[in-house]
């Protein structure tokens, strides 16, 4: 087993912070952190520091070695493995096929100094859970998890989906609700069982012909008082009060 050291800080934010990224770019922008974490003030374990486990120890034998170069300097060749040694006995101490040995699901993580060190989640995966040593757990393209953990795509009285590129998309309206505000963002704002926006966005019982006062019954503009001279007679309130009243009622 591989050990992998706590996260500081800076390691978190910079993960969170790509988890919204492209991949491509997140895959140099972590070789570049790995590189300024001790100067950035993360202060990167060593192998000295860590306890004494398995990853910092000799690699046993059954990994197919074989006779080393050197009976004294190197007397086995073994696979380099994320220790601090230089198992295959080439000159370089856990390069790059070190890496290779630090495998979490779904993330990217790098051997340095002997230890493997989670450094950012794959696209569309996140480390919810807090927990390295699963990895990066989650998949965000979900409903609860839509492009960030715990991020919920949810829309104000409307229906919405996460895409599959963890984007929350705006569906439709719940019924009796309006995106009146173009802005999908914040849903369905608007109730459409008020005067002035009554069944639709763009109607406003206060505006019918002739009409003094009128309201808003599930949706549809209901006339109450017409202005003088003028009376509904057509019993169809969209044309306001289309008759004139000539005093002896609608014939
Ligand atoms: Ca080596
Ligand atoms: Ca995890
Ligand atoms: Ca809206
Ligand atoms: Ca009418």
């Amino acid at each position: 087993m591989i050990s992998f050291p706590p996260l500081c800080d800076e390691r978190i934010y910079f993960g969170n912070m790509l988890s919204g990224i492209g991949y491509a770019l997140f895959t140099s922008l972590a070789l570049s952190l790995l590189l300024a974490l001790p100067a950035a003030g993360c202060t990167m374990s060593t192998a000295a520091e860590q306890p004494e486990t398995e990853a910092n120890s000799p690699v046993p034998n059954e990994r197919s070695c074989q006779p080393g170069p050197d009976p004294d300097d190197c007397p086995e060749s073994c696979p380099e493995s994320c220790d601090g040694i230089d198992n295959d006995c080439d000159g370089l101490t856990d390069e790059d096929k070190a890496d290779q040995e630090c495998n979490l699901p779904h993330a990217v993580a790098v051997c340095a100094e002997g230890v493997c060190w989670f450094q950012t989640c794959e696209y569309l995966y996140g480390d919810c859970d807090g927990y390295v040593e699963n990895g990066c757990e989650t998949v965000l393209t979900t409903s609860d998890n839509c492009g960030a953990c715990g991020k919920a795509c949810e829309r104000d009285h409307a229906s919405a989906y996460c895409d599959h590129v963890g984007q929350c998309r705006f569906e439709s309206c719940d019924a009796g609700w309006g995106n009146c505000d173009g802005d999908v963002y914040n849903g369905c704002e608007t109730s459409l069982n008020t005067v002035d926006y009554c069944g639709r966005c763009n109607r406003s019982c206060k505006s019918l012909p002739q009409v003094a006062t009128a309201r808003c019954e599930e949706g549809a503009c209901v006339v109450e008082q017409c202005e003088e001279g003028y009376q509904e007679c057509d019993a169809d309130p969209t044309n306001g009060c289309e008759s004139v009243s000539t005093g002896g009622g609608c014939s």
